[in-house]
């Protein structure tokens, strides 16, 4: 049986979550990080070295970093699916914007998600949160650029680089920022929104 370790309202457990229903595998799941804690233990390092959620937990074998999980699970349940597709470059591609989630807009992202979200008005630091606003909104912008030419990240059909970064595209458009104009942006959250495992793991109050 699968287990996802990790609260449901951590981007990177969602994208976990979202793939399993994607994928319709039964998985149980654990809650543990932030005010579940859990994440100390000897037990939970083993799984996760950095006490980090998501952990991926299966009949003794343990797997952590959210998108390494995306991609064992695809390939080891579903290696003919569209979502991580097998011809090398086309691979290549998904891999490449996974890892810009990661590299690049994990940062700025999260400096605005933590800030507005997660902090008290009183502490918050405006001048970090707008000067993330407008990195992120580069960023975003580059997508909104490649979204004009196609329906998904990658082509014509939702692959795991949608997964990872579709769960920050609910959080860019909830929160109370200026963005900058981006249709293409938003057809691609539209599109994403008439997935019943969006829905159910992603586009939920942000919190
Ligand atoms: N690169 C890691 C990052 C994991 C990560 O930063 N997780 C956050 C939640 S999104 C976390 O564990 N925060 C501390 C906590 O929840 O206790 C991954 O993709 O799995």
């Amino acid at each position: 049986m699968l287990r996802v370790w990790g609260r449901i309202n951590s981007s990177n457990v969602m994208k976990v979550l979202w793939l399993l229903d994607e994928l319709a595998l039964p998985f149980e799941r654990r809650d543990a990080g932030g005010p579940f804690g859990g994440t100390d233990s000897e037990e939970y390092r083993a799984m996760q070295p950095l006490g980090l959620v998501p952990a991926l937990e299966e009949d003794g074998f343990t797997l952590f970093e959210s998108n390494a999980i995306l991609r064992y699970l695809c390939n080891a349940y579903a290696p003919h699916s569209t979502l991580y597709p097998a011809a090398p470059r086309r691979r290549g591609i998904v891999d490449a914007w996974l890892d810009f989630q990661q590299t690049a807009l994990n940062r700025p992202q999260s400096t605005v998600f933590q800030g507005l979200v997660r902090t008290p008005p009183e502490r918050r630091d405006h001048a970090a949160i707008s000067a993330a606003v407008t990195e992120a909104g580069q960023l975003w912008a580059l997508l909104d650029t490649r979204l004009s030419a196609q329906p998904f990240l990658t082509g014509d059909a939702l692959t795991l680089a949608d997964i990872g970064l579709g769960v920050h595209v609910h959080r860019w458009f909830a929160m109370p920022i200026a963005r900058p104009d981006s249709p293409n942006l938003h057809a691609w959250y539209a599109r994403l929104l008439l997935r019943p495992p969006y829905r159910a793991h992603v586009a939920q109050p942000v919190t």
